[in-house]
């Protein structure tokens, strides 16, 4: 009997191995290990906890860099407010085909799996597109206040607006963990990892190009465009550090 099992037990191993890498944890799991393997961006299924969790749609870039990118937020259009409550930007909000945010119960749990890498893709109403890489992201669990920690600035023209962030607890206007005297959030109407307050505010109030706008009261990224502009487009996205080498494989036709 003993033989038996003996035998047996690698073909069991094997099997669960497979069904856990049949649910993508992530873009890069479906862009790197999948047979049917996503052609294009756009939305996709996956499972941020693990086999067992609960899927969760996800617009995923797979062009960038060689693809595999999770995005975790993206403002486009002004058609998803962003000034709401921890619970919401807890468990995420808005259209994954459009502007949303992923949650922050999300990101941590993808992000305390495998280590990430973010990069802040951004466009001005000029026309001008940059991007900052940061080479190490993660967020702690919520009864550490969602702690954001990152590094490895890597300039792709936009300038390095997240370092500052780097250390803070995220805060809403109903949940206030920045380090300022006041509410960053209710100030600002948006929600980040303030400190007293920001230099880059992805969430922040979406304006139009010609909006009578108010000192950094918009979707800002200071080292960019300074505080006196909103930006027209601003993405988050992330991807395992390992991915880089199996991009670098040749790809089949
Ligand atoms: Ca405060």
């Amino acid at each position: 009997v003993l033989s038996q099992v003996l035998l047996v037990m690698p073909l069991l191993f094997g099997a669960l191995r497979c069904s856990s890498l049949l649910l993508p944890v992530d873009c890069a799991d479906l862009h790197d290990h999948y047979p049917t393997k996503p052609s294009g961006s756009g939305v996709y299924t996956i499972f941020p906890g693990g086999p067992y969790s609960t899927p969760l749609k996800v617009y995923c870039d797979m062009e960038t860099k060689g693809g595999g990118w999770t995005v975790i937020q993206r403002r486009m259009d002004g058609t998803v407010n962003f000034n709401r409550p921890w619970y919401h930007y807890k468990k995420g909000f808005g259209n994954e085909d459009g502007e949303y945010w992923l949650g922050l119960e999300n990101i941590y749990l993808l992000t305390r799996s495998k280590k990430y890498q973010l990069r802040v893709d951004m466009e001005d109403w000029e026309g001008r597109k940059v991007y900052a890489l940061y080479q190490s992201f993660n967020v702690d669990p919520e009864i550490l206040g969602y702690t954001l920690h990152l590094g490895g600035f890597i300039n792709g023209g936009a300038g390095d607006s997240m370092s500052y962030h780097d250390g803070r607890k995220f805060s809403t206007y109903d949940h206030d963990q920045d380090s300022a005297k006041y509410n960053c959030a209710k100030k600002y109407d948006a929600a980040f990892w303030y400190g007293a307050c920001f230099q880059a505010n992805p969430n922040g109030v979406y304006r139009w190009k010609n909006d009578d706008l108010g000192f950094a009261d918009g979707v800002e990224w200071y080292h960019f465009r300074g505080y006196d502009y909103s930006l027209k487009t601003i993405s988050m996205k992330i991807r395992p550090l390992t991915t880089d080498t199996v991009a670098m494989r040749p790809s089949g036709p």
